[in-house]
């Protein structure tokens, strides 16, 4: 008894005596939780400034972003060598490893605190960068001098392949040092894929060399709507709007997100949402005498024109600019869109009738289907497969083409009985534009009602595909933030967090593991903080608004 007591009082003392020692941080709250966490050693491992980060030679890059993590986290600046380097004795080691043998499967890593070192086994770049992402969560969130990581074993790997985020800076444009950030948030949540929404209606943000009209007129609209588009009169700010990442850009962002384990998909939405494009180029519209303006208001399905003609001039400009857009990016996958094409304006328009009987095609369905198989057919010559919304499969389409569905889990099952690999983003509960509150003082958005625990609870996979043992067909999740009425860096935190934190578990994690109230208990005590270091804003009253039963 006497014996404890000292014991406590002398730790104690001993702590508030040395100002910058700090404990770790508690391996129960990494996030998304872990595979696999084995407590059996007593032991720990001191990391103070001179513990010294060595890679192997695949991982230096990794190595350098782990030095660079940590210092503006704890404010330890370690140095970094190769494996192959002599280097001064050092008491302990962050080895970063590359280990095909005893990591077999893709993304998996392997971390381990024992004896002298910490070490992060992977096989390929993710892996090292969750093993990364893991070990940091470990540390406290503030600036120390030493920190003593408890021994411990973890084993872990994704549920899902597919894990994705996906940003639209069209209706609403972030410069590019917050695109890194929302790179930074995806990494540290242990997603793969930033799927990067650059056209619509409402602008082209991406810079084209072949079709220049694209940015000159394309890029910008002549003001922008205030408010909901149902509201009655509708209301302008009356203030020019817009912009385009030029391809320097565009390429600092693939090799910054290639470090920290994220792949980029762009997608370029045909043959709807192409407003901006018609306003470039009238040519390519069902009214190459009319003069366009790139959209001002949103939700234009049915209500303005925006759809592409199916004319040689067209054909040329897709081939043309697919391919230019493919060059750039290095993802294996190109998303083409496909989503909401109103047909009105092709039944209405002679050249388009001309052009399905010519084609021996059914109906304007079999049109869009057409202009999807068209442009699949130039990002094949460019090695690329292409992803496409589910309205895509409205027609007969080849089965290499992958489904992000946005629907329910109907058009889900549907897409993978015909044999498509499907990434599931159905708007309830994944639209992260959708509302997480019922209070009527909320931020402004678009509709719909999304609370973070109907996000946690969401099965990517429904019953009926795993009955039918057609499961594998669901590659992974995705969230979508569509920016109608996001206007600021703030507002895109506010609607993301916490709900893409929910979403990474759901897509990380084994579902047996999964807790909602342990997930909330994290989420106090290790991922706000988190949310305050980045100075992120987010929704506090989550736990007030839950999904209605
Ligand atoms: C539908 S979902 C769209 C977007 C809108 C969104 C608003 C999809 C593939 N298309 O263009 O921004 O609804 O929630």
């Amino acid at each position: 008894m006497r014996s404890t007591f000292y014991i406590i009082l002398t730790t104690t003392l001993l702590s508030l005596s040395i100002p910058f020692l700090s404990g770790a941080q508690s391996v129960d709250d990494v996030t998304p939780i872990p595979v696999e966490v084995i407590k059996e050693g007593r032991g720990h491992v001191t990391i103070d400034g001179k513990t010294q980060i060595v890679f192997d030679k695949q991982y230096g890059a990794q190595a350098e972003f782990m030095r660079e993590m940590l210092a503006a986290q704890t404010g330890l600046n370690l140095p970094v060598y190769p494996n192959t380097a002599t280097k001064p004795k050092a008491s302990h080691h962050i080895r970063l490893v590359f280990d095909s043998k005893a990591i077999d499967k893709d993304e998996m890593y392997t971390l381990t605190v024992s004896g002298k070192d910490v070490t992060i086994r992977a096989k390929d770049t993710g892996g090292m960068v969750y093993g990364i992402q893991t070990l940091l969560q470990l540390f406290p969130v503030k600036q120390v001098r030493e920190v003593k990581i408890p021994d411990v074993q973890i084993k872990d790997y994704p549920r899902f392949a597919y894990r994705g985020m996906h940003l639209d800076v069209v209706r609403h444009m972030f410069p590019v040092e917050f695109i890194k950030k929302y790179i930074d948030y995806l990494s540290f949540h242990k997603f793969n894929t930033f799927h990067w929404h650059l056209t619509d209606d409402q602008g082209w943000r991406i810079e084209i060399e072949s079709y220049p009209k694209l940015n000159t007129v394309g890029s910008w609209r002549k003001e922008t709507l205030i408010g909901h588009f149902k509201d009655q009169p509708a209301r302008y700010d009356g203030t020019r709007y817009g912009g385009y990442y030029t391809k320097d850009e565009i390429l600092e962002v693939i090799n910054y997100a290639s470090v920290r384990g994220i792949d980029i998909i762009p997608e370029i939405d045909i043959p709807g949402h192409s407003r901006a494009t018609i306003a470039a180029y009238p040519e390519l519209s069902t009214r190459p005498d009319t003069t366009w303006d790139v959209a001002t208001t949103w939700g234009m399905y049915n209500r303005q024109n925006n759809v592409l003609q199916p004319n040689p001039a067209t054909f040329q400009f897709l081939e043309t600019v697919f391919q230019e857009v493919a060059d750039l990016f290095p993802s294996e996958y190109f998303h083409l869109g496909g989503d909401e094409t109103s047909k009105i304006w092709w039944k209405a328009d002679p050249v388009s009738q001309a052009f399905i009987k010519e084609h021996n095609l059914k109906d304007e369905k079999g049109l869009q289907t057409y202009f999807v198989e068209q442009v699949a057919s130039y990002l094949a010559a460019k090695g690329k497969k292409v992803i496409g919304w589910h309205e895509i499969l409205e027609g007969d389409l080849s089965k290499s083409t992958l489904i992000m569905n946005w629907g329910g889990e109907k058009e889900g099952i549907a897409a993978a009985r015909r044999g498509h690999q499907v990434i599931m983003s159905p708007g309830k509960p994944l639209y992260f534009d959708h509302y997480q509150s019922k209070d009527p003082n909320d931020s402004l958005a678009i509709h719909g009602y999304n609370p973070l625990d109907a996000v946690y609870a969401f099965e990517p996979v429904p019953k009926a595909l795993r009955e039918q043992k057609l499961g594998h067909y669901i590659i992974g999740a995705q969230g979508n933030l569509w920016t109608e009425y996001i206007g600021s860096q703030a507002k895109v935190q506010y609607m993301i967090f916490p709900r893409m934190t929910a979403l990474s578990e759901v897509l990380w994690s084994p579902v047996e593991k999964r807790n909602y109230t342990d997930f909330k208990s994290r989420l106090k005590s290790a991922i706000i903080p988190r949310y305050t270091f980045w100075e992120a804003s987010y929704f506090p009253h989550y736990e007030q608004w839950t999904a209605e039963k």
